[in-house]
């Protein structure tokens, strides 16, 4: 089946071979939401890999490249109807952190259900967020993504930063990654967290109506 090879490509990061291989498992009639969910398993494989030590940094990195591949294959199909008719959403990954499969995915979701996105990418310093709202102050939602442990404080100045801003009543506060929970986002002071790109599209769509 396409799906297991898409999984096992993704695991051992071949880049090239994914994009194929995405598109022949939705020929045969994959969903492209399992398509993902397979692409994120795998992730957590290279991930646990990793931890055991039985693989490297660069590993991870041609898996993600992998993903990436797989994942741009699979957007027209997750993301349609981006309008931008329900504001503006800055999202980037928190300083320190380069991760940015999920947040990526998170843009691609919210952007789906009709917000125009201004991604600032990774390792974003906290002004960035400020400035990028006061060039945007029409902006409604300010998203944050935070993949380690290591950088939770980051998310955590980034969001201080923005509940100390004199327009903080004016915009919603939205946190994940995978080391967030909801406890974490309360005791910080968001507004929201989610655990997935989809349950954030939705949320973002209900903090503004
Ligand atoms: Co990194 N890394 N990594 N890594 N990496 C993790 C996160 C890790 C769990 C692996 C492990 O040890 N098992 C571990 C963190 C441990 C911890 O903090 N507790 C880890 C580590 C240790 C590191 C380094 C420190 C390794 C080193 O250098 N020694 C280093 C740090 C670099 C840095 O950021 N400063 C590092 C580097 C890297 C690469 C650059 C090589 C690469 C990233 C490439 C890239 O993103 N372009 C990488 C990768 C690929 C991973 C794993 C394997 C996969 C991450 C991923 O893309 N997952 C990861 C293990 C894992 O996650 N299982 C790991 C798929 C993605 C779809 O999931 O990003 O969780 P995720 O997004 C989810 C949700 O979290 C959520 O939605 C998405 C799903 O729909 N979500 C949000 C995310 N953001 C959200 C925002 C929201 C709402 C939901 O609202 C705003």
């Amino acid at each position: 089946m396409s799906i297991e090879k898409v999984n096992d490509l993704v695991i051992r990061g071949k880049a090239k071979l994914v994009p194929a291989a995405v598109q022949e498992a939705l020929d045969e009639g994959c969903s492209a939401t399992d398509l993902l969910d397979t692409m994120i398993a795998a992730m957590d494989v290279v991930g646990e890999n990793f931890k055991n030590g039985e693989i490297f940094v660069p590993e991870m990195l041609i898996s993600a490249k992998a993903m990436k591949k797989g994942v741009e294959v699979l957007k027209p199909h997750l993301a349609t109807g981006a309008t931008g008719a329900l504001g503006k959403v800055i999202i980037g990954t928190v300083a320190g952190d380069l991760h940015d499969i999920g947040k990526n995915l998170v843009a691609m979701m919210i952007e789906s259900a009709g917000f125009e996105v201004i991604d600032l990418g990774v390792d974003v310093p906290v002004e960035k967020f400020l400035s990028t709202y006061e060039e945007n102050p029409d902006t409604k939602i300010v998203a944050c993504s935070a993949l380690l442990t290591t950088t939770m404080p980051a998310l955590e100045a980034t969001v201080a930063a923005v509940n100390a801003a004199p327009w903080r009543s004016k915009v919603k506060v939205m946190v994940g990654g995978a080391p967030i929970t909801q406890e974490f986002a309360d005791k910080i002071g968001a507004d929201a967290y989610t655990p997935d790109a989809a349950s954030a599209a939705k949320r973002a769509k209900e903090l503004v109506s």
